[in-house]
């Protein structure tokens, strides 16, 4: 067996029931094979890769909070600190009713190569609860995030760990983190991103992720002579990442056709109107199928299917395993030629295989999706340094990090001779870096 089945094999048996982690694992060695091939020795003898999938340390903790009825609830909540060899544990909170350890370590794991690829020094971290944010009140919601901190601001600090959103987890929720983190430690400290611009929040992390990965998307069809100009693109979900996809590929010329949200897609043959999403979604936290009653022509369809919507291009933006190989299959079908992950882990590796196989281009989240991180990472800076950069300059060092990460992930593929193969370069571009810093700083 090689080393990289070897520590899979013992992920499987350490780590049981763990799926999405496991697959996240999986999906990284089997790109990394060449490399650790290369290396075998030196990677063993330090355990390298076994130290590589094992957590830093996972705190999980219990989080009461008392609901509008009066009546006490009991959440799970969770913070994976996976790895800080390249900088402190950076990577969202998700707040969801199928948050389990699998999912957060599956998410951690991911975004140490992704934070790795961003050029920029902060490790991997992700947590969050199984609470639901769904039909709370904005008091239920706070008093749930003031219980959450009250446990969780043990762990954190500016150059420890510093979360953000990421499912469940947006403004709102980061606005009642803070404060209760504030009042706890009296500290005034970057200690989230993603804050509000009236206390600290830098200008563009609410558009980074969506309009990062369209950067990126753009990159990668520029390189194979494409462009997004007056292609049929489908985004699947319409949370923050989604909507800020839409937005971006609206203006580079792009026609997104579809969005969806966990109940089911709506079509517009006239291109989404993305204000009356974002007053749906951003203002009332309503249902995508709210869209038909303001919008004559598109039409809701119940359930899963968005990927049966003829399109050019695909952009998964809601969750992981979104994308089944009966949907790449469909997608084939219907003669899309890429596809970019913006969220995590979306696409199943059946069907990423599936998708590689057949001649379409494809774009893994840790790359795709990074630039909401790096942009993160921005915030801090300018969090340290006391200072707010404009729109502009943020936008333009998010222009430009992704316009990096393209070349990382394109120069790894082809030095290990799998030029065009995007998620082999993302995992070998981000695993480097990581790897000499753990080298560096001896077994720890
Ligand atoms: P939001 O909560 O803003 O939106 C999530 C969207 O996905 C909603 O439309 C939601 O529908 C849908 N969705 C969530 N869970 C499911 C599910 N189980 N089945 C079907 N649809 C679902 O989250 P984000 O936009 O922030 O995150 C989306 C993805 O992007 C996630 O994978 C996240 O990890 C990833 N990501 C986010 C970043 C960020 O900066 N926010 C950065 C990098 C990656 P509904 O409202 O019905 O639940
Ligand atoms: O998955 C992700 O990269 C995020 N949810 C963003 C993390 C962050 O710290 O901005």
């Amino acid at each position: 067996m090689s080393y990289t089945e070897e520590v899979y094999a013992k992920v499987v048996e350490k780590n049981p029931g763990e799926a999405e982690f496991q697959q996240a694992v999986s999906e990284v060695l089997d790109s990394l094979k060449t490399v650790i091939d290369a290396n075998e020795t030196e990677y063993r003898k330090m355990a390298l890769l076994e130290r590589l999938v094992e957590p830093e340390r996972i705190i999980s903790f219990r989080i009461p909070w008392v609901d509008d009825q009066g009546q006490v609830q009991v959440n799970k909540g969770y913070r994976v600190q996976f790895n800080s060899a390249i900088g402190p544990y950076k990577g969202g909170l998700r707040f969801h009713p199928s948050v389990n350890q699998s999912i957060l370590k599956f998410l951690g794991f991911e975004q140490i190569f992704k934070n790795s690829l961003t050029g920029l020094p902060i490790g991997g971290g992700k947590g969050g609860s199984d609470f639901d944010p769904k039909g709370k009140s904005d008091g239920e919601v706070m008093r749930f995030c003031q219980s959450f901190m009250t446990e969780f601001c043990k762990y954190l600090g500016p150059n420890q760990d510093v979360p953000a959103g990421d499912i469940g987890v947006g403004g709102r929720e980061i606005g009642y983190l803070y404060g209760q983190y504030k009042r706890i430690t009296g500290r005034y400290e970057g200690v989230l991103t993603g804050k509000g611009l009236t206390y600290g929040g830098s200008l563009i992390r609410t558009q980074a992720t969506g309009y990062g990965l369209v950067y990126l998307l753009n990159e990668m069809l520029e390189h194979h002579k494409y462009s997004i100009k007056d292609k049929t693109i489908v985004v699947s979900g319409s949370g923050n990442v989604a909507i800020y996809a839409v937005e971006k590929a609206s203006q580079l010329g792009g026609k997104v056709v579809a969005m969806s949200d966990s109940n089911g897609y709506v079509y517009d043959p006239n291109g989404i109107n993305l204000d009356v999403v974002k007053d749906i979604k951003e203002v009332r936290r309503g249902r995508i199928k709210e869209y038909v009653e303001k919008v004559p022509q598109a039409t809701y369809t119940e359930g899963k299917g968005i990927w049966s919507v003829p399109c050019d291009i695909a952009l998964p933006c809601a969750t992981q395993n979104e994308l089944t190989l009966e949907d790449a299959k469909k997608l084939k079908e219907n003669k899309c030629f890429a596809v970019a992950e913006g969220a995590n882990m979306p696409t199943t590796l059946d069907a990423t295989e599936f998708i590689q196989e057949n001649g379409m281009l494809f774009l893994p989240g840790k790359a795709a999706n990074a630039g909401g991180v790096a942009t993160s990472a921005l915030e801090m800076t300018q969090n340290s340094m006391r200072l707010s950069w404009t729109a502009e300059e943020v936008d333009q060092k998010l222009h430009q990090i992704m316009k990096d990460i393209f070349v990382k992930c394109e120069d790894a593929s082809r030095r290990y001779g799998l030029e065009g193969n995007y998620v082999a370069g993302a995992n070998i571009a981000g695993f480097e870096k990581v790897v000499d810093a753990m080298k560096a700083q001896g077994i720890v």
